[in-house]
This record gives C-alpha cells, structure tokens and sequence, in this order.
C-alpha cells in the first residue's frame, strides 16, 4: 500500500483514517475523496476530489489520474437511514461497491471495504457469532452487507483482486459523530454526559451489541491491509470487536467520571428492531489468528479517553 484513494473520506471512519494514513504514508499519498466539501482537515490536510461512488467514470479517472495501488471504499448508508430509504440504499452501497471493485479490477489495486455486525440476522448465533454462520438478515443494510461480503469474496476468486474487509460493530469516536446508524447512540451518550449530565437512550435497558474505540478500528484496518496474504484463509469480513456492551453499562462507565449522570429510556422501535435482530457478542478468534488483531480499549478505557478528548474538543 503506497498511494490510496479512500471514498467517503469525510465519514466517521474516513476522517480518522485519512488522517492516520497521510502520517504514516505521506499526505500526498492519500487522495481523500466524499461527495461533499467540509471545513476539514481531510480537505485541507492533503489531495481531496468530489466523488459520488455512482459515478463509475469519475471514480476511475481519479484513481488513474493519483496512480494510486489501493482503494479503500467506505461510502455508504448506514443502518438506519438506509431502513428509511431502501431502494436509495441499495443504489448507493451496492452501486458504490461495485464500481470501486470494478476500478479496482481494471487498475489491479489493493481493496479495502467494511462490512458490519449488521450482515447478521436473528436466525445467527447471537453469542459469540462464529466468523462463518447463519446470515440471514432483515434490513436493508444488513442485505446489503452480506452482498458486499460475497461480491468482494466473487472479484477475489474470480478476478484475482487483492479484496479485504471485517464486519465492523458499532464504532465510537470524539472526532466525527457518525450519521442514521443503529449504534450512534453509544457516541451520543457521551456528548450528553458532558453538556447534560443526562442521556435519553433510544436503544433498551439489556439490549447488547459489540463496539469498538476508533483507534482500535483504524489500527484492525491497517493490520489488515498490511497483513501477509498467504497467512489470510477469510481475506473478507472478518468479524471484529471490543466489547458487547449495552446503554447501562456506558452508563456506569461515564459514572466513574460523572457520578450525577442519569440514563433514561424513550426506545425507537426502528432501531429497536435493527438491535435485536444483531448479535450480542460476535467472536474475533479468526482475525487473532489469521492477522494478529488486538483491541487495547475495553469499555473503562475507552470512557476515560472518550471522556477527556471530547471535553478538550467542546471546551
Ligand atoms: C450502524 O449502526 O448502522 C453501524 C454498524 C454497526 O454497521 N454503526
């Protein structure tokens, strides 16, 4: 991996793994793409081009035009925005993932993309989900997902494109808030307890589903990418996690540090719906295995370092 066009740089992933990637690599060497321009870092920090992953042509041009070796492909809807707006959805991270897996074909690049806990279903094993399973699920983004599984799996064999990818869960950062995903609750709660001392959690008292610090997701992706392709047996949507933790126990962690914070319930049954359908805890053994993987956050960890960092940013 020595230069590398990321989609949807901007995003919650994107913007912390520009970042990290234009340190290690060089800035000038990682060319940020998103559909929008922002007052960011990523725009003004190194290359950045306007790219929506449906436009095919322009996505090939630009990873032409950088002579970039890598795509990584993070452009997409997530959970719930996608439960609002299905066809939308399948347009975007089915046609997005094709076209960055057709380029990559074209230009024999390196590949990356994430899947999610979402390509899970309530017919899979919901404690400690094997890596290979029952993958049944009922949303849109968890169709969407095991498609993405199986077609990066298809250009691998098919095509001899160096694809790889892990089943993200729910993912937790001070930098950027993620957007219309089942998990964000477990960010929100955090911003809250600094402003409000107080959080209204849209998820259920007991509903469990793995997370995972950014850091922590951001060294898993690099491991990966980085990883000795004779050594990998799975290669695509290795399942990865932290932690399986639900509202109460952030609750109790933030308490450690807030002692008046206060946690409340008003549930959405969309949400609802999408987190009981999800594993309470997936197993990691594979990605161990295969690439080393190594979280250093558990939940107390990632509480006082979420913690000082946010009071730091909101000041
Ligand atoms: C979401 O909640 O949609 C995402 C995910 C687990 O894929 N954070």
């Amino acid at each position: 991996m020595k230069k590398v066009l990321i989609t949807g740089a901007l995003g919650q992933i994107g913007s912390e793994l520009t970042t990290t990637l234009r340190e290690r690599y060089g800035a000038d060497n990682i060319i940020a793409t998103d559909i929008r321009r922002a007052d960011s870092e990523v725009v003004t920090g190194g290359p950045f081009e306007i790219l929506d992953v449906t436009d095919y042509n322009k996505m090939y041009e630009l990873a032409q035009k950088y002579e970039v070796d890598t795509i990584m492909h993070l452009a997409a809807l997530l959970s719930a925005k996608a439960e609002n707006n299905p066809k939308f959805a399948w347009d975007l991270n089915m046609g997005g993932l094709v076209n960055a897996l057709e380029v990559a074909r074209e230009l024999e690049l390196k590949f990356f993309t994430p899947s999610s806990i979402g390509a899970f279903g309530p017919t899979t094993p919901k404690f400690k989900t094997p890596q290979d399973t029952i993958q049944r699920p009922t949303t849109m983004y968890g169709v969407n997902k095991v498609s993405g599984e199986l077609l990066c799996d298809y250009y691998f064999n098919r095509f001899g494109v160096d694809a790889r990818g892990v089943r993200f869960p729910g993912l937790i950062s001070y930098v950027t808030e993620p957007g219309g995903g089942t998990t964000d609750y477990a960010v929100e709660i955090y911003y809250e307890a600094l402003k409000n001392k107080k959080y209204t959690s849209y998820i259920a008292e007991g509903t469990y589903m793995d997370m995972m610090y950014m850091p922590d997701a951001i060294n898993a992706i690099i491991q990966l990418m980085e990883a000795d392709a004779g050594k990998l047996e799975h290669r695509n949507a290795f399942n990865v996690t932290a932690m399986s933790a639900a509202p109460e126990d952030f609750a109790r962690a933030i308490q450690k540090h807030i002692p008046e914070f206060e946690i409340d319930y008003d549930v959405d049954p969309i949400r609802q719906t999408i987190a009981e359908s999800w594993p309470d805890s997936i197993d990691a053994e594979c990605a161990a295995n295969e690439w080393g993987f190594k979280p250093e956050f558990d939940i107390d960890k990632m509480t006082e370092d979420m913690l000082k960092k946010l009071k730091e940013k909101l000041g």
